[in-house]
């Protein structure tokens, strides 16, 4: 019998570390032959979403095509790791609601980090742009983003490193028998 797909579904600021845990994950599993693929907001913006900026309605459709295609690696008996901000507890419900109908698994990751500590690792220059008004609507300055209330995991960038976020997801996942 083959393993069920799943999706794990990475949620934070920019420059919190969602990118460089999915990939992390992503090695990780390939590495157990397991089959999983990284679905990266920031790289699916040059692609499927190059029509989408950053309103909250363009976010909204981001969001929304996002789960489609993470419900739809899953339901191939993949692992699907997103890595976007998803900055509305209604979107990330939605995409949850998606997995549930579908009798995905779906775990939530909160990935926080403490915004000074973003604003200090400011690994493009975003957020000093965000602060002198040169990009509008920046997640954490001015534009909101709604903490998950009850995810799955918590992980905490600025105390954990890469390995522990890691190790703290596939911990989960073992509990829950979904691995
Ligand atoms: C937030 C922005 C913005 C604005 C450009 N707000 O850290 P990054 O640079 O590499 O990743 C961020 C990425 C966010 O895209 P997402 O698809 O994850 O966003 S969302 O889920 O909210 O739809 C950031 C960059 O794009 N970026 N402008 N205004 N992040």
């Amino acid at each position: 019998l083959r393993r069920p797909g799943f999706t794990i579904w990475l949620t934070g600021l920019s420059a919190s570390g969602k990118s460089t845990i999915a990939t992390a994950l992503e090695e990780y599993f390939l590495s157990n032959a397991i089959s999983a693929y990284r679905l990266d907001g920031d790289n699916i913006r040059f692609g499927l979403n190059k029509d989408l900026g950053f309103s909250q309605t363009d976010r909204i459709e981001n969001i929304r095509r996002i789960s489609e295609v993470a419900k739809l690696f899953a339901d191939s008996a993949t692992i699907a790791i997103t890595a976007c901000i998803s900055p509305y507890i209604a979107d990330r419900d939605i995409a949850r609601g998606l997995h549930d109908a579908a009798k995905l698994k779906f775990i939530e990751v909160h990935v926080d980090v403490p915004l000074e500590v973003a604003e200090q690792r400011d690994p493009k220059g975003l957020y000093q742009k965000a602060r002198a008004g040169i990009i509008k609507n920046f997640t954490g300055i001015d534009a909101p983003y709604e903490k998950p209330k009850n995810p799955e995991v918590y992980i905490d960038t600025s105390r954990q490193s890469v390995e522990d976020a890691v190790a703290k997801i596939v911990e989960h996942l073992e509990r829950d028998e979904i691995l």
